[in-house]
């Protein structure tokens, strides 16, 4: 509760603040980033999501929460929006559980792009699985009215969750983002390796894009090049960063 009561007057106080993460693509060039939310405790420091978003998700404190993680990302892309070389970034937001199932949540990110001005179809809103399972049509139908305004849908952490193949093919998604244990243990683990590779064949089969995530090392860059992935994020990449924009190239070559 004295956490809860501190993250309120984190919001009237703008101590929070979002850290953007690269994503690129085969060549390296940024396509777009992850939005990751922070905040700038005055007396504890730096204060990443894991520590407050459970917590924040206890109470409806979350819904304006993630009302103010969006329409910071929206702000942002309208600003990249003014630059050629960021114009064509997109922008994946975390959603949390609470904030998918609020009965408004297509009226919370249509008003907020609405205020914005940004571009419905650079913004990629982040799912996990779990949050996928309770009511399916509820789910199904929030998806489909946001994606019919240009919103699109990654499924987040895939394979730790309960990855049902069957909703898989029913839910409206464009994305998978395969979780970074596997990424990370991929190079001394064969069942790691097999399942990165079953996961980017999956995604193609059913024609979803799928991004590595974790991606620290560039021996498992190669690994999952040669494995098909054509999107890639981590820290190889670069470290969730608050200062904008990123570069439009990062150079990895030899
Ligand atoms: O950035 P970091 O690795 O500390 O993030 C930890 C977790 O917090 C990740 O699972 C990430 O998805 C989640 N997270 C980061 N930013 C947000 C946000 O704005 N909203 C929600 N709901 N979760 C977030
Ligand atoms: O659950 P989600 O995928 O949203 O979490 C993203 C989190 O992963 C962020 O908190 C970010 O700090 C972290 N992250 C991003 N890239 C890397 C990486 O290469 N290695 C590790 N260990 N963590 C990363
Ligand atoms: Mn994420
Ligand atoms: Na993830």
């Amino acid at each position: 509760a004295a956490l809860e009561a501190d993250l309120r007057q984190a919001l009237i106080r703008q101590q929070l603040y979002l850290s953007y993460q690269p994503v690129v693509d085969r060549t390296a060039q940024v396509t777009g980033v992850e939005a990751l939310l922070r905040w700038a405790h005055p007396q504890r420091g730096e204060i990443g999501p894991a520590e407050f978003i459970p917590q924040a998700e206890k109470s409806e404190l979350i819904l304006e929460l993630g009302e103010w993680v969006l329409q910071a990302a929206c702000l942002q892309l309208v600003q990249w929006a003014a630059s050629a070389a960021t114009a064509h970034l997109t922008m994946a937001v975390n959603v949390s559980a609470r904030q998918f199932r609020q009965p408004g949540f297509i009226d919370q990110v249509r008003a907020v792009l609405q205020r914005t001005g940004a571009d419905p179809r650079l913004l990629k809103l982040e799912l996990t699985e779990s949050m996928l399972l309770a009511d399916m049509d509820d789910v199904i139908g929030k998806m489909a009215a946001l994606r019919a305004h240009g919103v699109s849908f990654a499924l987040d952490d895939f394979g730790t969750g309960y990855s049902s193949l069957r909703y898989l093919k029913l839910l409206p998604i464009d994305q998978l983002k395969i979780d970074r244990s596997f990424v990370q243990d991929m190079l001394h683990s064969r069942h790691a390796a097999s399942i990165v590779r079953a996961i980017v064949n999956l995604a193609y089969s059913l024609d979803l894009a799928v991004v590595a995530e974790g991606v620290e090392t560039r021996a498992q860059w190669r690994a999952l090049e040669a494995i098909g992935c054509t999107a890639f994020q981590g820290y190889l990449f670069g470290r969730p960063a608050a200062t904008l924009p990123p570069p439009a190239r990062f150079n990895l070559e030899d």
